[in-house]
């Protein structure tokens, strides 16, 4: 049987994309992705590229459909809490947590309002593309609300008269400023982190995966 190449998915275009493709050049890999392929191969290496939505890469990973990936904490943790409750395969095992991809899962709530803790969304509805770690911060809490589920525009559903208070990723927070909205509680932390699915891999490509990780906590040193 011939050798089954490592396959890697990475985010096509976005926030992660550039980052991931300067941290695997400088890891080694020699990649032309300058087209628009779903599948691309690299030149030096038995590895390849699968350049797919960010949103697409934690069930890859987690259904051995690819054998490695990079993507935020945010979506994965998601990902993994919705595989959890339909009882479908969810496990993936972290290689390392990269450096860049830093944002965090916030609670917004209209500038003015007298927050004072999550029971102040008491019987709320929240508009959020994160519907599974925002039950999961308001279960904890032990905080009654409803969720608004959408997949972009979150910051604006406030003032669109859509929901009370908005579970969004924050960076700088002009986001929130910009739409009269401040941020009142941090539910998760998060940066792009790389994975691995728990399919079993050749020698060979085991081999790989730990010479790609050594080379990646090289680069990463390096620019600490
Ligand atoms: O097309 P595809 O589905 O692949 O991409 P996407 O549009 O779903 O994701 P993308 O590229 O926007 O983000 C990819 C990942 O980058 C996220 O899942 C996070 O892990 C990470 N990341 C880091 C962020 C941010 N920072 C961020 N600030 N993702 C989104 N934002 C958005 C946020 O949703 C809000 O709209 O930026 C706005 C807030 O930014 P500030 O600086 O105004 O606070
Ligand atoms: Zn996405």
């Amino acid at each position: 049987m011939t050798q089954q190449r490592l396959r890697i998915a990475i985010q096509k275009s976005g926030r992660l994309a550039d980052e991931c493709q300067t941290l695997l050049k400088g890891a080694g890999l020699k990649l032309n992705l300058r087209d628009q392929r779903l599948l691309s191969h690299c030149q030096n290496l038995p590895i390849d590229i699968l350049r797919v939505r960010d949103d697409d890469i934690p069930g890859l990973v987690m259904d051995g459909v690819v054998d490695l990936g990079i993507v935020g904490e945010n979506v994965l943790e998601e990902e993994r809490l919705e595989r959890q409750a339909m009882t479908r395969p969810a496990e993936f095992t972290t290689l390392r947590r990269l450096d860049f991809g830093g944002c965090r899962l916030s609670l917004a709530v209209d500038k003015d309002m007298d927050y004072t803790g999550p029971a102040s969304l008491a019987n709320t509805r929240i508009a959020t593309s994160y519907p599974y770690l925002l039950a999961q911060f308001m279960n904890q809490a032990g905080v009654p609300f409803s969720d608004c589920m959408l997949k972009g525009s979150v910051e604006v559903a406030p003032r669109a008269g859509l929901a009370d208070a908005i579970c969004d990723l924050v960076s700088t927070g002009a986001t929130l400023e910009a739409n009269g909205l401040k941020e009142c509680e941090v539910m998760f932390r998060s940066k792009a982190t790389l994975i691995q699915s728990q399919q079993p891999l050749s020698d060979a490509n085991q081999e790989l995966v730990d010479k790609l990780l050594t080379r990646i906590n090289g680069v990463i040193q390096a620019r600490e």
